[in-house]
């Protein structure tokens, strides 16, 4: 059955909620099981995070020939990738190619968000409400909404007094913003500021960053791929894909060394010069432990605070961009596609170290710090997001028996592989808090989830099972397995959006599953072969929470 165009109650098999990677491939996967779907996307388009992050210089930074879909061999086939890290538009582009390829967008209302998705325990079925008023009911609700999508802008003192333009750089104008002789200020030093500032900096009259916390920004070494060498990867894609797959970041990159121990200080060195020129996210893996042993992790922080000195000419500049007060990798690392450091040595680029002077409030002119006022006419927020769990609980959802996922949600998420809910029947949650996402090369493991749910819905359509809800007892071993694996590791270590910590109130845990793509995978694996171990499954709702593990 379709939706009815008269904003009354309908019934589809499936919502889903997202035009990204994982709502498009989601919908696809679905209608190829026979069953009626329909996509709420908030966006007049497709695309998710390609649609909205539209700031100067903005790419990826994950290498294009995985950053794209594997699943259509005529997808790959006809797409060609300029560069190592394609920019926006390119990643965009695709996306819609890809959209109108698998004829996808029939099934998508633009503009339009879900608002609440409520599970009616006598029907049996989600209710569906959405900003324009629609309500529709269905089967199965998939969130599909992203985790770096629900932009997070600080609550500076007297923000609305500011006479100049302010932008989130997630929120960025289709028509671009004319920066060319502004005085303009970024506020905030991640993946998105260090990407941004260069490009910035380029038509500024004056750009002020404004950083509380400095970063370990390695070279991207972003290059045009040449025709032989997409040839090559053309001939050998099957491979790269699977190693990508069985890999730590899904990436198919091998690790160079197991450690720094043993290793002479010359050898380091050179590994670590390797790493630098190789540049991208393949420096990560100059040494296994590097995000486990505090020794090699001090080697290689400062080997990035060295590169860091040599990069900027003024020394007390220098010393204010040195991280020292996080290990490199306990936050995301950044990547830097043009000169980012030595963007503090042009005469019109003022570093603000606002870890040692806080912005105090906005006045009309500018920021006031507790240290000076900065005249500014354009402020870009690149504060980041309220990640994982912000676009998600920005939904009301209420499953059954009154269990609502932000009150469930209150110390933090707790999810059962980071796919479902306890409480929550038939809810899946693609690359939801407690999978690798964002510790991973996000469109391998949205494919790895997106083939989960859909090979579970069809092993529930051969099986005639109606619902489907994890066990409880199965999301708390499989949370304490996360927190356990993370507590191994540095991220603790950095106040890191992985952790809650750039959002005021948000509960301080570690969101993401740490312990790898192909540990990941091996495990999501073994669950389906012991029959879907730590998972319920009914014809009717009756016996649902009521299995003792
Ligand atoms: P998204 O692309 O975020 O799409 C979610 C969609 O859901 C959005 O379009 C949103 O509008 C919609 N939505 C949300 N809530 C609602 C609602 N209530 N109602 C209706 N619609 C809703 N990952 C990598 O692996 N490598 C990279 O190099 C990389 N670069 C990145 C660069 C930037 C600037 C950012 C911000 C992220 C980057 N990421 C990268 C992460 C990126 O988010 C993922 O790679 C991927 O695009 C996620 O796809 P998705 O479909 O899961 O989510
Ligand atoms: O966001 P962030 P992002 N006062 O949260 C600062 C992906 N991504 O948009 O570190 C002053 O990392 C905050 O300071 P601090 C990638 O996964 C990928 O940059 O909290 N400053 C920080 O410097 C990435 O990790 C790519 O002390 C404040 C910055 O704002 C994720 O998206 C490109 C502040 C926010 O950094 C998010 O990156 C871009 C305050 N009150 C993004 N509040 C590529 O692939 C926050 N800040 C290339």
């Amino acid at each position: 059955m379709t939706r009815d165009d008269t904003g009354g109650t309908a019934a589809v098999d499936a919502v889903v909620v997202g035009a990204g990677f994982s709502g498009l491939y989601m919908s696809h996967r679905l209608r190829e099981l026979g069953l009626s779907v329909q996509v709420f996307e908030k966006a007049p388009d497709v695309g998710g995070t390609w649609y909205w992050n539209r700031y100067p210089g903005a790419r990826c930074d994950s290498e294009s020939h995985i950053y794209c879909y594997s699943f259509s061999e005529e997808i790959r086939d006809e797409w060609v990738w300029s560069e190592r890290y394609p920019e926006q538009p390119e990643i965009l582009e695709y996306l819609r190619f890809a959209a109108d390829h698998l004829d996808l967008r029939e099934q998508i209302s633009f503009e339009t968000a879900v608002e609440s998705a409520t599970f009616d325990g006598d029907a049996g079925t989600w209710t569906v409400e959405t900003d324009d008023g629609e309500s529709v009911t269905s089967q199965f609700f998939i969130s599909a909404v992203g985790c770096l999508s629900e932009p997070y802008i600080p609550d500076f003192d007297n923000r609305s007094a500011f006479e100049g333009e302010i932008y989130h750089t997630a929120r960025w104008p289709q028509d671009g913003v004319d920066l060319d002789g502004k005085r303009v200020g970024i506020i905030g030093t991640g993946s998105t500021g260090i990407q941004l500032t260069p490009e910035v900096a380029d038509r500024a009259g004056h750009l002020t960053v404004f950083q509380r916390t400095p970063n370990y920004a390695v070279p991207a070494r972003n290059r045009p791929l040449e025709d032989d060498e997409w040839a090559e990867i053309k001939a050998n894609y099957d491979e790269i894909w699977e190693d990508a797959r069985f890999s730590w970041l899904g990436m198919p990159f091998e690790m160079t060394h197991a450690t720094t121990a043993g290793m002479s200080d010359e050898e380091i060195r050179d590994a670590l010069e390797d790493g630098w020129q190789a540049g991208g996210f393949r420096f990560l893996h100059t040494f296994e432990d590097t995000l486990f042993n505090d020794d090699t992790n001090e080697i290689v922080s400062e080997f990035l605070r060295e590169k860091i000195r040599e990069q900027v000419e003024d020394p007390e500049t220098a010393e204010k961009l040195v991280p020292t007060a996080h290990p490199y990798g306990s936050k995301r690392p950044p990547m830097d596609y043009g000169g980012y450091y030595e963007t503090f040595n042009r005469e019109h680029v003022t570093l603000a170290d606002v870890a040692e002077n806080p912005i105090t409030e906005f006045t009309p002119e500018g920021i006031q710090t507790t240290a000076d006022h900065y005249d500014l006419g354009t402020v870009i927020f690149a504060t980041g997001f309220d990640a994982m769990t912000g676009a998600l609980l920005a939904m009301d959802i209420e499953g059954r028996d009154g269990h609502v996922l932000e009150e469930e949600w209150e110390g933090g998420p707790r999810t059962y592989l980071g796919l479902g809910v306890d409480g929550f029947p038939n809810l899946f949650t693609i690359t939801g808090p407690q999978s690798p996402s964002v510790l991973s090369n996000m469109p391998v493991s949205i494919e790895q989830h997106v083939d989960w749910i859909a090979d579970c819905i069809e092993y529930m359509q051969s099986e005639g099972y109606e619902y489907i809800e994890p066990q409880s007892a199965a999301a708390e071993r499989w949370v304490s397995q996360t927190n356990m694996l993370a507590n191994e590791m540095l991220f603790s270590e950095a106040e890191s959006w992985y952790r809650g910590a750039n959002v005021p109130d948000k509960p301080r845990v570690f969101t993401p599953f740490p312990g790898g793509v192909e540990t990941y995978r091996r495990e999501c694996e073994r669950v389906v072969e012991n029959g879907y171990e730590g998972f319920d499954f009914a014809e009717s709702l009756g016996p649902l929470g009521t299995s003792a593990d």
